[in-house]
């Protein structure tokens, strides 16, 4: 018997218990040693068999490190059909997280319990895939068509509540899983229960699954594994239950052979191994409690925001009374919305914002603070005062960083007395939403003051992503040189319009021109001007973009920019007058406008994406290709299911990227410089994953 699984008996009942840390995933030794425990179970005599998971949870699944490589028996569906045909009574007892595979097993179990903190569901489309081991089959059969597809084409968990409302389980108890269990098996037996085999309950009612194969594909944005699962819970309602559950493996297999699914499960790893720093092994952080923050505006108030809903007290401080006032709305405004949604009730919204938060005009009052972080206008000089207070003020070892987007972090370190407590902390807007966290680490910044901007970071719920020092740090920097393929594209003859198409078919979000309205178009025309005085006169830099600001048009803020919005849309229309500043901007350059195909657009994109990200990486700026991928994902929209940048490079091959730079390099050598890692990797036939792999 594997120790994955260890048997035991108590009385009549067989117990199976799951130990296979740390989440119980149904790895080969599991599934082994569920077929064998059942069939030990059988052989005794036994009259029925609780399964059960020691440790943190229920089976969280199936082994995602098995994936791509050969399957090994038994298959997880195997498993599952194995359980339901016992004639002993099977039970679950749930506790933790049951997820894919692992609510799978307990479907296929005759009856289930639950403690009141379970939670449960079918993820796999955030993995690329669907559920593979009769879930589409047997979950709709509990739960109707269209309660299964919600869970499914979502992935969302459900609580344990939810989940006996919709009939997925039979119990609830408070307790250990164990004993909840055994009581359970025991009052069954007593009660005479029969067998009930969830595959032999009737097909559940069709619904028109063309119209939501659809509306699924269309919602997915590229992303093709939730229409699937339509598909194979519709073989639920048009098959017998055997050939439904080949028909569900067929969708599986196709699915598992995609890039979808490679790029999912790339994420899946990364977003974990992203705060894994091999040199910050055994490094303590300095404790955390109380927060600082230097400014009131959107910046300011969101990062307090997002402090105080993690359960830090904070002190905002403002120039004045009035400023410090408008911060306090800004931070209330937000935690309304949190309460809006039900993340915080209205006793914890007045906690947060009468004990938690408190403002100030005093420097004076951040002498107790751990940390400090600095949100105040992005000059320069400024910071330095900023900083020069902080450390008159600041108690010794108190951290202090700056929200920079682009400062030299080591500049405004030397300008204090400790340089080894400063840091970068680059939150992105809106701070209390936005999921990534660029670390920037400066020359002088301590191995533990790194560690601490990690640890807030997990705090606050963040993907902490740890950054050099160079204009722009990891993602801003890359962000540049596509955005400037981008405008290289509008000047040869493509539009912003057909450009942010193309890019929201390859699966972003929002395209590059809709950004920037969204951003306001005046932070860009800032950092051009910042920029100008050191350009190279080689650089191809559009004056079509400073036009348009020069007339007030920023984009959303202004009711017009790239595209013009009607009060209260979202969505903008194209701004004619944009294309009359390009024709008028060509003329002047004497270019003569050639036409663009999508798939060229996205090449050339994403060419410039990859080459910046390269260099990034080449340089330490980035410590591994993964944490580029994670700082795309989760701060420029990159499409989740193409893994990130460098994922996708790989996926389509280093040398067809290379072939590509090197061919956009024959009309211009100075934006189209192929970055040397790249050139490295691909004379040395390795991938970007390789690097990966080198630092773990
Ligand atoms: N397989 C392998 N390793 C896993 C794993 C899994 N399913 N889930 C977690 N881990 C590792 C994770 O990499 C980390 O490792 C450690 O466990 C703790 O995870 C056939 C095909 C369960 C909610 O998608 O959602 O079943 O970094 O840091 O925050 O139909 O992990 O410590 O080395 O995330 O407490 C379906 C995925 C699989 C669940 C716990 N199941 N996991 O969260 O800890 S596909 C899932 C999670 C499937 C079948 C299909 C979360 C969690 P390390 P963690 P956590």
């Amino acid at each position: 018997m594997s120790e994955a699984i260890v048997y035991e008996r108590v009385g009549d009942i067989a117990v199976l218990k799951a130990n296979n840390p740390p989440v119980n995933a149904l790895g080969l030794a599991v599934r082994t040693g569920l077929i064998d425990g059942i069939a030990r179970a059988e052989s005794e005599g036994t009259k029925a068999v609780l399964i059960y998971g020691e440790g943190r949870t229920y089976f969280a699944g199936a082994d995602i490190r098995e994936f791509g490589k050969p399957p090994a028996e038994p298959f997880l569906p195997d498993v599952c059909n194995r359980i339901e045909a016992s004639p002993l009574l099977v039970v679950s007892a749930m506790h933790g997280t049951a997820l894919g595979g692992g609510l799978e097993i307990a479907l296929s179990t005759h009856y289930r319990i639950a403690v009141p903190s379970a939670r449960m569901g079918l993820p796999e489309v955030h993995l690329g895939l669907i559920p593979g081991a009769t879930g589409t089959q047997r979950l709709p059969r509990l739960t109707g068509v269209e309660k299964a597809l919600e869970i499914m084409t979502t992935g969302r968990q459900i609580g344990a509540k939810q989940a006996l409302d919709l009939g997925v389980i039979d119990r609830i108890a408070d307790g250990e899983p164990r004993e909840i269990g055994l009581a359970y098996v025991q009052e069954l037996l007593d009660a005479g229960a029969t067998r009930r085999p969830v595959g032999e309950m009737p097909a559940p009612e069709p619904i028109d699954f063309d119209a939501a194969y659809d509306a699924t594909l269309a919602k997915g944005r590229g992303q093709i594994s939730p229409a699937y699962a339509v598909r194979a819970v519709q073989a639920a309602c048009e098959l017998p239950f055997a050939q439904g559950v080949a028909r569900e493996r067929e969708l599986f297999r196709e699915l598992m052979g995609t890039d979808q699914r490679q790029g999912m499960i790339h994420a899946f790893f990364s977003e974990r191994a992203v705060g894994k720093l091999p040199e910050l092994k055994g490094v303590e952080p300095r404790s955390l409690s109380a927060v600082g923050v230097i400014g009131g505006g959107t910046m300011g108030s969101g990062i307090a925001t997002a402090c105080l809903l993690s359960g830090l007290n904070v002190v905002l401080l403002e120039m004045t009374a009035e400023a410090a006032d408008a911060a306090r709305g800004r931070i209330e405004g937000n935690l309304g919305g949190a309460l809006k949604r039900g993340k915080i009730s209205q006793t914890r919204f007045d906690e947060l914002t009468s004990k938690a938060l408190s403002l100030s005009t005093d420097y004076h009052s951040l002498g107790d603070v751990d940390l400090v972080i600095e949100a105040v206008f992005e000059d320069m000089d400024v910071k330095k005062q900023v900083f020069a207070q902080l450390d008159a003020v600041c108690k010794p070892g108190a951290i202090l960083a700056s929200n920079t987007s682009y400062l030299d972090i080591n500049e405004i370190a030397a300008s204090t007395s400790r340089p080894g407590d400063v840091i970068g902390l680059h939150f992105f807007s809106p701070a209390h939403v936005m999921k990534l966290l660029e670390v920037v680490v400066a020359d002088a910044t301590a191995p533990d003051v790194v560690a601490t901007g990690f640890a807030l970071g997990k705090t606050l719920g963040k993907i902490s992503v740890r950054a050099g020092v160079c204009d722009g740090f990891i993602g801003n920097r890359i962000l540049k040189s596509y955005r400037t393929c981008a405008d290289h594209m509008v000047l040869d003859g493509a539009t912003p319009y057909q450009i942010d198409k193309a890019l929201t078919a390859f699966g972003f979000a929002m395209g590059p021109f809709a950004v920037a309205d969204l951003a306001g178009l005046d932070i860009g025309w800032a950092t051009r001007k910042r920029l100008a005085p050191t350009r190279d006169p080689r650089e191809r830099v559009p004056t079509y973009t400073d036009r348009l600001c020069e007339g007030g048009n920023f984009g959303q803020k202004t009711g017009k920019g790239y595209y013009v919005y009607e009060a209260g849309k979202r969505a903008g229309v194209p701004n004619p007058e944009v294309t009359d500043l390009i024709e008028a901007e060509r003329a002047e350059l004497g270019l003569t406008p050639r036409a663009f195909t999508d798939e060229e657009i996205v090449r050339r994109y994403m060419a410039a994406m990859i080459n910046e990200a390269a260099k990034v990486v080449g340089e330490g700026i980035a410590r591994r290709p993964l944490d580029v991928d994670m700082t795309l994902l989760f701060g420029y929209g990159f499409p989740r299911y193409n893994g990130g940048p460098l994922k996708w490079a790989d996926m389509q091959g280093l040398d067809k990227v290379l072939a590509d730079i090197r061919a956009y390099a024959a009309e211009d050598d100075y934006f189209w410089q192929p970055a040397p890692l790249l050139e490295k990797l691909v004379a040395e036939g390795r991938t970007f994953d390789d690097l990966n792999k080198e630092a773990a």
